[in-house]
């Protein structure tokens, strides 16, 4: 049995489980998981278990129960500070926490009309002028990014901040959707995406999503 255990449900709809498990592989733990399907009679009680908030992800390690994705980067980032989950200098950390809670608390139209379902592929589909305020906001922050603290980062792999952090954790379950929904997107933008999509863990979640039983009608 492996010193965590990451509480997820499925892979091809829960964006939230995706941003807590790349945290968690970003972060280099090995963990068991625990994958509990959403939108099933026994959810909601499996759930409960193990988050009094009745969401997914969890984290459990050492008796603790830490729900919240942005929870759960920070006590990452606390017993594994070495592992780059945020970046190396404060102004590029500020700025990737700001994106992060930014991306947390908002761009609801988009996570309404456009859900997170990895396997499928709607071109056009969910696009209203709101969405299409959201998508441009996202695209946006980051290529300001980018343009502002890639380039100055000791690597830069082609991620936010250089080298992959907990902001492109929080953000890869909008690249999924803008793959799934064919937004269309500028060079600077759809190389971003590639980088998120190429990241080995991220393309075995998307092999494993594809994988999955459980259908849910969005
Ligand atoms: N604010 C939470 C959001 C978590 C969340 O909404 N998770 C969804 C799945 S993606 C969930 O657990 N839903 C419960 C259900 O569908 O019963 C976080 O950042 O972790």
């Amino acid at each position: 049995m492996a010193e965590f255990t990451l509480v997820i449900g499925n892979r091809n709809y829960s964006s939230w489980s995706l941003r807590g498990w790349l945290m968690a592989k970003i972060a280099g733990i090995a963990f068991d998981e625990i994958v509990i399907p959403l939108d099933q009679p026994e959810t909601k009680a499996a759930i409960a278990k193990h988050s009094p908030a009745g969401r997914v992800p969890v984290l459990l390690h050492n008796g603790l129960a830490i729900w919240e994705s942005l929870a759960i980067a920070e006590y990452l980032h606390e017993i594994r500070p070495s592992a780059g989950l945020w970046p190396a200098s404060a102004a590029a950390r500020a700025h990737a926490r700001v994106i992060a809670s930014e991306m947390h608390a908002g761009f609801v139209e988009l996570r309404t009309h456009m859900p997170m379902d990895i396997r499928v592929s709607y071109p056009g589909k969910g696009i209203t002028s709101e969405v299409h305020a959201d998508i441009e906001r996202i695209t946006g922050l980051w290529r300001d990014c980018r343009q502002r603290f890639a380039g100055s980062a000791s690597t830069d792999d082609g991620f936010l901040f250089g080298t992959i952090s907990a902001a492109d954790a929080m953000y890869a379950p909008v690249v999924t959707r803008f793959r799934t929904y064919g937004v269309k997107l500028d060079a600077d933008v759809d190389a971003y995406c590639k980088t998120v999509l190429a990241y080995p863990p991220m393309k075995d979640w998307v092999e494993a999503a594809k994988r999955e039983p459980w259908t849910i009608a969005l």
